[in-house]
């Protein structure tokens, strides 16, 4: 049985020809700064983002935690929404790594109003710990891949610039957000301090992320990934990867998006799901209206080869993604149909 796997867009496996592309990377000792493969990726990622600097690191969460570390002090605070990869997903990172104490703020499908962002930044008070960031994410993924154009942004971020409170962006998929709105995505990241991107999802590389901010905070950044163990060596292999993924990342998305709006148009119609969201880029999360648990959803899908993931008590997310085709698509409604 051939299997669809929709658990996530990390699970995109190298292409024939990126395969061919890490085979020739040129490398060198990242730590020394010599990487060629890896000095080029960061300053095109800095370069596409409008960012004076980047730093390649494993992975996603690697990247929101150093820029966590950067900008806050043990014993400060950082505000978030509630569902953030970040709060949500980071296993508990900002406690242990930063020592920061999490002020979530409850928000409409991923974003918290200005008004309880204003009323959530704590004033001097011998009492309070400092706010030292704010963070967003974009698009969201508990949110089921929402897309913030930058003007719903902009009155926070405002708020933020007027209380001095530097900002971080978790765009893990900030790409999928720019394609949806078609816009280039230093627009959407150009009033963040700093910034995540990964490579490894949507684009297609099998590892990667990159951290991107002032020349300033890069540097503090690259002695936060020391710490951490993430200074790689001959990791160009990688970083070359990611260069590739980087190209026509545009085309390949749109089409992520449209297969996620087949998938999204069939599910309308279906008696046993409904969406929990409108779907706005390559995340569609399914409510299942029968009396099952969810994990028993789950597994009987698997047995028809369809790979899903729960999220939440009764919802299921699907998630399209370059290994994946319009074919088998057809085929998860099939599957989705009879479960
Ligand atoms: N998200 C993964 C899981 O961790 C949930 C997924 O399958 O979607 N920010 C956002 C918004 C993310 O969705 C993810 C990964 C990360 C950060 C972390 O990236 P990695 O997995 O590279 O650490």
């Amino acid at each position: 049985m051939q299997i669809i796997d929709l658990r996530s867009d990390t699970l995109t496996r190298p292409t024939e020809k990126m395969r061919q592309v890490i085979a020739r990377a040129e490398v060198g000792d990242d730590v020394y700064g010599e990487d060629p493969s890896i000095n080029r990726l960061e300053k095109t990622g800095a370069e596409i983002m409008g960012k004076q600097a980047a730093l390649f690191v494993p992975s996603g969460t690697m990247a929101n935690q150093i820029a966590a570390m950067v900008h806050t002090s043990p014993g400060d605070e950082i505000i978030t929404e509630i569902t953030s990869h970040i709060f949500l997903y980071e296993a508990g990172g900002l406690g242990r790594l930063c020592g920061v104490q999490t002020h979530v703020l409850k928000g409409e499908r991923g974003l918290f109003s200005p008004d309880d962002l204003e009323g959530a930044i704590r004033g001097e008070n011998i009492h309070f710990p400092r706010t030292t960031l704010v963070t967003f994410e974009n698009t969201h993924n508990r949110a089921g891949g929402r897309v913030f154009a930058p003007e719903e942004l902009a009155p926070h971020l405002e708020i933020c610039r007027k209380a001095n409170i530097p900002t971080h962006l978790d765009g893990a998929r900030i790409f999928n957000a720019a394609v949806a709105l078609e816009l280039t995505p230093d627009v959407l990241v150009a009033d963040f301090d700093s910034l995540s991107f990964c490579l490894s999802k949507g684009l297609g590389a099998p590892v990667g992320s990159l951290l991107c901010g002032s020349e300033e905070f890069i540097e503090q950044a690259r002695k936060v990934r020391k710490i951490l163990g993430g200074g790689m060596r001959q990791a160009g292999i990688l970083a070359a990867a990611g260069l590739f993924a980087l190209d026509g990342v545009e085309e390949r998305l749109a089409r992520d998006h449209q297969l996620a709006r087949i998938l999204a148009g069939a599910i309308e119609k279906m008696d046993n799901f409904r969406l929990d969201f409108p779907v706005e880029s390559n995340i569609v999360v399914g409510r299942y209206l029968g009396g099952d648990s969810i994990q028993e959803v789950v597994n009987r899908m698997k047995e028809n080869g369809l790979l899903v993931n729960p999220f939440g008590p009764a919802s299921i997310r699907l998630v399209t993604h370059q290994d994946v085709s319009q074919e088998e698509i057809f085929r998860a409604v099939k599957i989705m149909e009879t479960i």
